[in-house]
């Protein structure tokens, strides 16, 4: 197995954050999807990162579609649930993960137009602002939800008993995103004065790099 990787990507830490917590530890090959990488080119034709290769030779494309497989590969109870074991709970994960990832396609978004439209600041621009809206509704929006997210945190959706501290079970997707999101966020606009203050999550973040998991996947800039 080969997952192409970069250090930056929030797309690649959620993936990475899931493989951990459900025993797929690899290296990842550390690829530039910017210059083309010829390995990354040949397994996935968008030529984005993550893409994990399976041992097979199956390529898989697209963070989410990685946690699916992760799920049906590592199922619970041998391996925690990242989405939930019923329909009800999964309803709720995957609809606070919607939050966190509408705001990290926008936070992205903005990093990659600006590679196109510099020098004009894409940010100021109409679309630019609806894509600051978006990452900021988005960090409120989670940061309100901050006890939802707590139950998440603690194991809810793996059906582990709730009520334990933060980062001492294996986190579900929507605080799995939350945290990537949240550090996204800090690596790339922590500088900026619109970013919203969002205590609940920097504790959550803060928390969760107590799990392997998130401490070695910090983003780091390129
Ligand atoms: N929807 C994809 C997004 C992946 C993505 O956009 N990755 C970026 C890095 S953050 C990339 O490889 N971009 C290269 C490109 O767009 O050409 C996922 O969830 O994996």
């Amino acid at each position: 197995m080969q997952l192409l990787a970069n250090t930056t990507s929030p797309y690649v830490r959620i993936a990475r954050v899931a493989m951990i917590e459900k025993g797929l530890d690899i290296e990842p090959t550390l690829v530039d999807p910017w210059a083309d990488d010829p390995r990354l080119r040949a397994a996935n034709a968008a030529t984005r990162v993550p893409t994990l290769l399976l041992d097979d030779g199956t390529p898989l494309a697209e963070s989410l579609l990685i946690v699916q497989w992760l799920e049906l590969a590592r199922p619970a109870p041998e391996w925690p649930s990242l989405t939930g074991r019923d329909a009800a709970t999964a309803a709720g994960v995957l609809s606070r993960a919607g939050i966190a990832l509408g705001a990290i396609d926008a936070s992205v978004h903005t990093i990659i137009t600006r590679k196109v439209t510099a020098p004009l600041l894409f940010d100021e621009t109409p679309v630019g602002l609806r894509r600051r809206r978006t990452m900021v509704e988005g960090l409120q929006r989670l940061e309100a939800l901050g006890a939802v997210l707590g139950s998440a945190k603690s194991g809810t959706a793996s059906g582990t008993a709730p009520g334990t501290a933060p980062g001492s079970t294996a986190p579900p997707l929507d605080a799995i995103c939350a945290v990537v999101l949240y550090d996204y966020q800090q690596l790339r606009y922590g500088d900026q004065p619109w970013l919203p203050k969002t205590p609940g999550l920097q504790a959550l973040a803060e928390a969760m790099r107590q799990r392997p998991s998130f401490a070695r996947t910090m983003p780091r800039a390129a």
